[in-house]
């Protein structure tokens, strides 16, 4: 008898296509909920979810043939890996296939805010463009400021290697100091976070969401930064308390932030909505035709390999 897989919500076709060669897949189509996925998990031996699938532990308890669970995503904080290792399920990841998209997605958010372009598209956009004017929309130069970065991982080092184009030195900070050799190769230091929170021009979080980096950016950080900082983030919303960087937005004590994720996502804080200093993206990061196809492929690959006994390419777990 073919093993069952769910697919969770639409992918890719590379992905359905893959594993329906090899199991019996049930393709479900719309978002569900923690409830429903507790409901329906019942007969699968494979998951193939994404982010917005809470992977509780209930939800896992729920699934006695389990045996892997295959994220669409690098980030993995919505699976309960300890209750998933507890039962010895493995739990696998899309890393490498996405980096370079995000960090495209950071640096979009980075120029966007540095050059003000929300707010210039919306003066297009309401006819209130009347001919340029020598203080129309000036905004911050980039040449030559400092990039800092909090997360020097495989995403923290593609955005640091963008700034070498505009002769950026870059600043980091994570746990671990990362070898001379490393930093050499992206014209890095490894500072304190308070030099990093002190001195970047332009800060870009590209850590993972864990307990030691949630809400690592509050009101106490903001009030450090240069009130010329742009502030982006492009991982997690939770990294960032988002009402804390709505009043430090509106206080000017930075000067502008570049949003793909959000504290209560899919929510938004409505301060930021009316805010003219940011520009909001709805969690884009990896969305490239090529990157989000790779992230497929690999998912179902991963997922495939479980099931026959074999180690997954890239498992989060054991
Ligand atoms: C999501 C992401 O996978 O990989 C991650 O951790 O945040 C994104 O690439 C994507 O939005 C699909 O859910």
């Amino acid at each position: 008898m073919k093993k069952q897989v769910l697919i969770t919500n639409r992918l890719p076709e590379a992905a359905y296509q893959l594993l329906s060669k090899h199991f019996h897949v049930t393709y479900n189509k719309t978002q569900l909920t923690e409830a429903q996925l507790v409901a329906k998990v019942k007969p699968f031996h494979g998951i193939l979810c994404t982010l917005a699938d809470p992977i509780s532990a209930q939800v896992l308890a729920a699934a006695p043939l389990l045996e892997c669970v295959a994220n669409f995503a690098v980030g993995f904080n919505n699976i309960d890996l300890k209750a998933a290792k507890e039962r010895k399920i493995w739990v696998t990841n899309t890393p490498d296939v996405l980096t370079e998209a995000t960090a495209d997605i950071a640096w979009a958010l980075l120029l966007s805010c540095a050059r003000r372009l929300p707010e210039g598209e919306k003066m297009i956009r309401r006819g209130q463009f009347k001919g340029g004017g020598a203080l129309m929309l000036l905004g911050q130069d980039l040449v030559g400021k400092t990039l800092g970065i909090y997360g020097f991982g495989r995403i923290g080092k593609a955005v640091a290697r963008r700034g070498k184009g505009w002769d950026m030195p870059v600043i980091y900070h994570q746990r671990h100091r990362e070898s001379a050799k490393v930093e050499k190769h992206y014209n890095a230091r490894y500072v304190s976070f308070e030099t990093l929170l002190k001195n970047s021009d332009y800060l870009s979080v590209n850590s993972p969401l864990t307990p030691e980096t949630k809400l690592r950016f509050t009101s106490r950080e903001f009030a450090k930064m240069k009130p010329t900082a742009v502030f982006v983030n492009a991982a997690r919303g939770a990294i960032h308390c988002e009402a804390d960087l709505v009043r430090a937005l509106k206080n000017r004590q930075i000067a502008s932030a570049g949003l793909d994720v959000y504290e209560f996502e899919p929510k938004i804080d409505s301060g930021l909505l009316s805010l003219p200093n940011c520009t909001l993206l709805p969690h884009i990061g990896s969305a490239t035709i090529g990157t989000r196809t790779q992230m497929a492929v690999l998912a179902a690959q991963n997922l495939e390999l479980a099931l026959r006994g074999r180690r997954p390419k890239t498992p989060v777990t054991p």
